[in-house]
């Protein structure tokens, strides 16, 4: 009964807690937060400006208007003083008696960014100099009963850099920081800072070197002993019980003899164990097990069932502290097995080889504090609501705030999660690979609890840029050294991706497997386009500017990155330019596109399928299908590969400013043409239509763990929705597979000059249900003859969204419903519409019926040349 009462006051306090972090500071033992009476200043003047905190140098300064929206126009130029100049920020704070009178007061500062001397009432308490890393210290000599002052000095992370630089005495490749634009010529200091690497700019985002307190600083009071961390780790998993242990690392002032209980959910199976305390920190383990367990899968397979751990540490009777964990049981094991055609290389989730369907995730904003939990929550959401089961949060961002993987947990979508090192040699020195080893751990222990974290990966592509086995292999790099700094710079990634960081998963997680980097063919061994082993990053099209067609080609075990660029859409272009801007060789859409050869990359494939349109809006409209047309190609290219193939991972989900890049959603968070074929690409049962020479094959590729029933339709139409041959087929379509179902000549089913005037639509029922279509033309689209299309809606307002019934008299290639001035969401888009059928399309968002028709703007690719 007691404990129940404990139990309840400590819930209530955990909840005041939350409320606190996202509030005011509130004196209560435990945890709160220090997030108001916030105020920052330029070092050396003497006004202070109210700040938000977590926050960053450019929100603060925007949000006092000192600075104008960054992200506007050119605006990113005349920034960039903001990183040279070192930052102060302060904030009075008050500790109450009862705070006071705890044994044991720390302040854990969550996240600084990054070079930050901190002052707790004049006493320096912290040195920083990792924006990944946490940095607590026990503060109880210099608290006050009252009022304290907490300032923390940001040194300019340019001036700390260009020191770095200097001392090193080897600069260090780093390809994508954008060292002009902030004003330091060819000095790249990005490789020198433990801070994300895309702040300093990339090929999709700007330069920003931002400084401030990115995540919370806590205020944590204890007595006796404090759980500082729990690691439940799955011994055995069956369908009766799941063997668990809870590892503990308990810090304790003196030592103790005391219990830890543990239950999960309701407390049932409630399990006692005694613990010795010694000062300092202790590890102690308890075993626990979980009966007739639920398990976690993945989007698509099945449920994600949490369960929530709690643990109890109990000293003279009383309850001293209470921790909760919430994790989900599943296996998971990343496969490489040799076999006929090299090594495999795929998930498997609870002991069935899953194939893994998503897509590169960047940071979601160049200022971190701006990413709200909403935002987060539709980024995910997205994904799984687009048949994603794998995100990989790719090593030039940030490890993500926790509620990014909670949110990943939830939705079942499994991360590949990159340390945070990207395109660059990086520095050897002692003091650079021991902080970099705390990061490595506190990250590892951070998040090793989420059962959405499928592997932890080293670097992004650095072994291939680097290409230490072959002279001629790699992006040149090795060619700028003598021997002796060869040596020197390959003796320092060798250390940090070969020793220090898979060393640490062996002690810290040494149930989830490590991968040096991405991409790699094996260990030591280069990925090649053609490798048969590991995973590639297939950059022939787009980079090195082969057709769509490639994709075909270069299939791999495991495709983690391959993409193609896009312009966000005309409504999002115009939240960032005026009028004069829209030209994609105008000044600013220049600016807003950071991959040197980007617009007129664009352009040139497009001309290689499409005539190319007069005007802007519709080059944007047309760019957009473009790119969704090109990796629906490697999608289907990849999924047809399957068991060979058993992963695809387009480049890139998101974007971090407004800006023309690879994402499949824009800035502003509206899904692009390619986000919609992607859900389509990416659906659990999926029919291919592929033509290979003169003959037609129709492949089903089915991810779905049981047989299924299905009616195949293939049908020769003409662009008026006349049937000019027609097949119907029963098939059962296999589970977890995909298999060829039909082939056939296609001069048997189409003449030659027939081809620019037909399209074959492939259809997969069940039940009189479609569940996958895809429809394919015998040629290039410039080359079709196009028909213009009376397109017709009618809109019936239903369950406070509104459905759109959309008709046509001709094939309408690609209709982009969209309606300027409102920011709703259409649940297709995109999509190709024939006569005779009628295409239901949902659109959620705030606006009246008669607006929504009035408003309603159709468009189809044939009216982009017709107007
Ligand atoms: C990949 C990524 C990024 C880059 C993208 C597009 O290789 O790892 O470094 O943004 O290519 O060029």
């Amino acid at each position: 009964m007691l404990k129940g009462i404990a139990r309840l006051i400590f819930y209530l306090f955990i909840i005041l807690s939350i409320l606190c972090c996202k509030n005011n500071p509130i004196k209560v033992n435990g945890k709160s937060c220090i997030n108001s009476g916030w105020e920052f200043r330029k070092a050396g003047t003497n006004k202070w400006y109210p700040a938000k905190v977590p926050g960053c140098i450019h929100s603060d300064l925007l949000t006092n208007n000192l600075i104008d929206e960054p992200f506007y126009r050119l605006n990113e130029k005349s920034q960039q003083w903001i990183d040279k100049e070192d930052w102060e920020y302060h904030s009075i704070f008050e500790i109450d008696n009862k705070t006071h009178t705890h044994n044991h007061i720390e302040l854990n500062f969550t996240g600084l960014d990054t070079y930050a001397d901190v002052y707790l009432n004049d006493s320096m308490i912290i040195t920083a100099d990792n924006m990944f890393r946490e940095w607590k210290t026990d503060v109880k000599p210099y608290i006050k009963n009252g009022k304290n002052e907490l300032r923390i000095y940001f040194h300019s992370p340019v001036k700390i850099g260009l020191e770095e630089l200097r001392k090193y005495g080897i600069s260090l490749p780093a390809v994508n920081d954008q060292s002009e634009n902030g004003g330091l010529a060819d000095k790249k200091i990005s490789p020198f800072t433990r801070k994300a690497p895309y702040h300093y700019g990339w090929d999709w985002g700007p330069r920003f070197v931002t400084s401030g307190i990115w995540k919370p600083i806590e205020i944590i009071t204890w007595d006796k002993a404090i759980i500082e961390n729990t690691h439940i780790k799955q011994n055995q998993l069956s369908g009766q019980e799941a063997i668990l242990t809870a590892v503990y690392e308990i810090k304790a002032d003196s030592n103790y003899t005391g219990k830890i209980n543990i239950g999960y959910n309701d407390n049932s199976g409630k399990t006692a164990k005694e613990v010795k305390l010694k000062e300092g920190i202790n590890v102690v383990s308890a075993d626990f097990t979980i009966k007739n367990p639920k398990l976690w899968w993945t989007n698509g397979l099945g449920e994600q069932h949490m369960y929530e751990i709690n643990s109890e540490l109990v000293i003279d009777n009383k309850i001293v502290d209470m921790k909760e964990e919430v994790i989900g049981l599943r296996t998971i094991r990343i496969v490489r097995e040799p076999d006929s055609i090299g090594t495999s290389f795929y998930v498997e989730l609870n002991g069935v080889p899953v194939f893994m369907k998503g897509a590169n995730y960047i940071p979601n904003d160049n200022f971190l504090d701006q990413v709200t939990d909403e935002e987060y929550e539709h980024i995910i959401k997205s994904a799984a609501d687009a048949n994603m089961n794998m995100i990989r949060v790719w090593g030039g961002g940030i490890y993500e705030k926790d509620i990014f993987y909670e949110i990943c947990d939830k939705y079942g979508i499994l991360v590949w999660q990159d340390f945070m090192f990207a395109c660059s040699m990086y520095p050897g020195n002692t003091e650079f690979l021991e902080n970099v080893e705390i990061e490595v751990i506190q990250n590892v222990k951070r998040l090793r609890n989420h059962p959405s974290i499928a592997l932890w990966c080293g670097n992004n592509e650095i072994d291939g840029a680097w290409g230490q086995n072959s002279e001629d292999w790699g992006w040149g790099w090795k060619k700028r050294y003598n021997k002796q700094q060869r040596e020197i710079v390959w003796k320092a990634y060798d250390t940090l991706f070969h020793n220090i960081m898979p060393a640490v998963i062996a002690k810290h997680d040494d149930s989830r497997f490590y991968w040096p980097s991405s991409p790699l063919a094996d260990f030591g061994k280069h990925a090649y386009y053609e490798s048969k082993e590991g995973d590639i990053h297939y950059w022939g099209v787009w980079h090195g500017k082969e057709p769509f067609e490639s994709f075909n080609k270069y299939v791999g075990r495991f495709m983690s990155e391959y993409g193609f660029q896009s312009f966000p859409d005309f409504k999002s272009v115009k939240q960032y330019t005026i009028e004069e801007d829209w030209d994609i060789e105008s000044e600013v859409m220049a600016a807003h596109q950071r991959s040197g050869i980007g617009n007129l990359r664009i352009k040139e494939y497009m001309s290689w399928y499409y005539k190319l349109p007069d005007d802007f809006q519709s080059f944007l409209y047309l760019g957009q299908v473009l790119q969704a047309e090109g990796i629906k190609a490697a999608i289907e290219a990849h999924r047809r590969d399957m068991p060979v193939c058993m992963g695809t991972l387009y480049w890139q989900l998101n974007d971090c400013w407004p800006v023309a890049s690879w994402s499949s959603i824009d800035y502003y968070g509206s899904w692009k043409a390619l986000h919609y074929f992607a859900k389509k690409a990416y659906n659990d049962i999926l029919v291919i239509a592929n033509i290979e020479k003169e003959k037609l094959k129709i492949f089903i590729v089915s991810d779905k763990l049981q047989p299924a029933d299905a009616k195949l339709i293939i049908n020769l139409k003409d662009f008026y929705g006349n049937s000019l041959w027609s097949i119907d087929k029963s098939v059962t379509v296999l589970p977890n597979t995909s298999q060829l179902y039909y082939e056939i000549n296609i001069d048997q089913i189409v003449k030659e000059k027939e081809k620019l005037k037909t399209l074959l639509q492939v259809t997969l029922a069940q039940n009189g249900n479609i569940i996958s279509e895809n429809i394919k033309f015998f040629s290039k689209i410039k080359d079709i003859k196009l028909p213009v299309p009376t397109i017709k809606s009618t809109i019936n307002e239903k369950d406070y969204s509104f459905e759109v019934d959309l008709t046509t008299d001709k094939l309408a290639k690609n209709i982009y419903l969209c309606i300027a001035e409102a920011d709703g969401f259409f649940s297709d888009n995109y999509f190709d519409l024939l006569p005779g059928e009628v295409k239901k399309v949902t659109y959620s968002g705030e606006i009246s019926l008669e607006d929504l028709e009035n408003n309603l703007k159709l468009i189809s690719l044939a009216d982009i040349y017709n107007n």
